[in-house]
């Protein structure tokens, strides 16, 4: 483990365990981190995303089942039905914490309430909650335990849309109806309140929240967002806020795709015009101009756990979908989806454990690193940090590595899994680096250029 992270887990812990978890970090401690809000996210860039809940039982994904039915699939009465048999007793939270360690994740986002408006934490308002199963304990509370005894950053998934709550909907309807929420009516207040009550439970009953992981659908300037910041840094002003309640917060969310560009400010993501898109791949913005962004993603094809989905991303194209991500300045949120015992399935801890191996050798090119200065060229990425620069090779070259563009006088080259120094000439900005014949890793293979 680089010497980065223990260093930084090191901090945490010590200012985890001073605050006397569970309660709230002492004075100065959230505010310490305040003014640097961001900085601990932009370092950690790889995460744990984590949907689960009793719809884990049914192997469909979490709440679209009732409010896009389709036929055959799980009826609604069926879906929520659900929590009555509950019953995760292999679930160990430090099991979870241990798996995203192993795999180098260093924060973790857990699905508090999705859509069907089922709560994994003991919240006062409801009772269609995990403290109301056969289970009968408080999930978050034991997960954000694990998370404080270990340092780890932990943050809440919230789902504003709620197709349980009467003032988001006429429950009197199916949720396929009027999924979309109805503020038109008169009780649309009372499930705003709702909201800011349960918000207030997560942000002071569960210790330091890393970030609140809205997940709003569309329309979301019905949740009144700005609003809800104000209230959640009123609690811990060093909770960071997604994109997903109507306003920009702290950092955008593509979902299932990484930007073939680095994403800046007032340029969006999703829908970009292809033009737009095409004139901004190969461009390095300026730092002022980068726009703090996080991918989300699946390793088969459902956020759930699905007994059926078998089609897993390998090992390979997870370790440089990470790559990619992290050479435009991303984080990765990868996702588990728990089984209804409370076990994450083989085939995830298999893929998870060949990611830690392989940022065990070359997590200093991933960590506490952004875009590098070279965009463009196929089958190479770089990161850089104040002191390197990072050379991501997915194809491993003949001979030598060509990279043009390169303006940094270049101090030394050496494999970074490795440590075995290159040689290299520069000039007119271009690099030659030598290579030996043999890759050092069959999935992506790092050359580390000093420049400072
Ligand atoms: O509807 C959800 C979906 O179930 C899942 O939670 C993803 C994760 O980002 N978000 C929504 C789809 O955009």
């Amino acid at each position: 483990m680089s010497a980065y992270i223990r260093d930084r887990r090191e901090f945490l812990r010590l200012a985890l365990t001073a605050s006397c978890l569970p309660l709230l970090p002492g004075p100065g401690w959230a505010e310490a981190l305040a003014d640097d809000r961001t900085s601990w996210y932009r370092k950690a860039k790889f995460g744990m995303f984590i949907h689960w809940g009793p719809y884990s039982q049914a192997s469909v994904e979490a709440s679209w089942p009732i409010m896009r039915p389709k036929p055959g699939e799980i009826t609604e009465a069926a879906y929520r039905a659900l929590p009555q048999t509950f019953n995760p007793v292999k679930f160990d939270p430090h099991a979870f914490v241990d798996l995203a360690r192993l795999a180098g994740q260093e924060y973790m986002v857990f699905t508090t309430k999705h859509h069907d408006g089922f709560c994994m934490f003991d919240s006062a308002y409801t009772d269609y909650k995990i403290t109301n199963t056969p289970y009968g304990r408080d999930i978050v509370a034991q997960l954000a335990k694990a998370c404080g005894e270990d340092g780890m950053p932990l943050g809440f998934y919230y789902s504003p849309p709620d197709m349980h709550h009467p003032g988001f909907r006429d429950t009197t309807k199916l949720a396929a109806e009027n999924w979309h929420g109805e503020p038109q009516r008169p009780e649309w207040p009372t499930y705003l309140q709702y909201m800011q009550l349960q918000l207030t439970e997560l942000l002071t009953r569960y210790g330091p929240a890393a970030l609140i992981w809205f997940d709003g659908l569309n329309d979301q300037k019905k949740y009144n967002g700005a609003q809800v910041l104000e209230m959640i840094h009123e609690m811990q002003p060093a909770t960071l806020v997604n994109d997903r309640i109507g306003v920009d917060a702290d950092y955008e969310t593509p979902e299932q795709f990484i930007p073939t560009a680095i994403p800046t400010k007032g340029i969006q993501l999703t829908g970009i015009d292809p033009e737009v898109s095409k004139r901004l791949k190969n461009t390095v913005p300026r730092p002022e101009d980068f726009r703090l962004w996080e991918t989300c993603m699946t390793i088969n094809n459902t956020w759930a756990y699905n007994k059926n989905d078998h089609e897993f991303k390998s090992e390979q194209t997870l370790i440089r979908s990470l790559v990619e991500v992290a050479s435009r300045g991303g984080n990765f949120l990868l996702n588990v989806g728990p089984q209804p015992d409370g076990q994450i399935q083989p085939e995830f801890q298999q893929r998870l454990r060949a990611i830690g191996d392989w940022l065990t050798l070359n997590g200093d090119s991933i960590y506490d690193t952004t875009y590098g200065p070279i965009q463009g060229i196929a089958g190479l990425r770089t990161t850089a940090n104040d002191k390197s620069i990072y050379v991501h090779l997915f194809d491993w070259p003949t001979a030598a590595c060509e990279i043009p563009g390169i303006e940094a006088r270049v101090l030394s080259a050496r494999l970074l899994a490795n440590g075995m120094p290159l040689t290299f000439h520069q000039t007119e900005g271009k690099l030659i680096i030598d290579l030996p014949s043999k890759a050092p890793d069959p999935n992506v293979s790092v050359i580390a250029l000093k420049t400072y």
